[in-house]
C-alpha cells in the first residue's frame, strides 16, 4: 500500500456541540466567556476509563483556579488563569458518562483496566 496523505478537519457542528458539555453551568455568570472560549477552536478530547480514573485524572490536572494547582499538576504547572486552564476533566462517574455520549467524536475508550 501507498503512504498516503489525508486531510482532517473538525466540522463547525463538531465544535457547537460542545455548547451541550458545559449545561450544568448555564446559570453561572461566566458562562458566557467560556463558550467563547470552548468554542474558539478545535479540541482534543479522550475517553479514559478505569478504577477511580475521575478522581485519578482530576489528580492530574489540578484545581480550576491554577494559582490554587499543585506544582506537578498540568494547570499548576501550565495555565495562568481560571478561564484558560487547558484541560478539562469530568468531575463525576455520572458526567464522564454524559460527557463521552454528548461528544461530537467517535472515542474509543483508552483503557487502563
Ligand atoms: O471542573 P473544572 O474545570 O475544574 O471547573 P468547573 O467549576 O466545572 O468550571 C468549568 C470551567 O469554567 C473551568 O475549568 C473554567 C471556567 N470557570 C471560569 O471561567 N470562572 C470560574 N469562576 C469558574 C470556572
Ligand atoms: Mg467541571
Amino acid at each position: 500500500m501507498e503512504v498516503e496523505e489525508t486531510y482532517i478537519m473538525v466540522k463547525p457542528d463538531g465544535i457547537q456541540r460542545g455548547l451541550e458539555h458545559y449545561k450544568d453551568l448555564k446559570t453561572r455568570p461566566f458562562f458566557p466567556k467560556l463558550i467563547n472560549y470552548i468554542t474558539s477552536g478545535p479540541v482534543v478530547c479522550m475517553a479514559w476509563e478505569g478504577v477511580g480514573v475521575v478522581a485519578s485524572a482530576r489528580k492530574l490536572i489540578g484545581s480550576t483556579d491554577p494559582l490554587q494547582a499543585e506544582p506537578g499538576t498540568i494547570r499548576g504547572d501550565l495555565a495562568v488563569q481560571t478561564g484558560r486552564n487547558v484541560v478539562h476533566g469530568s468531575d463525576s462517574p455520572e458526567n464522564g458518562k454524559r460527557e463521552i455520549s454528548n461528544s461530537s467524536y467517535a472515542l474509543n475508550l483508552l483503557s487502563f483496566v
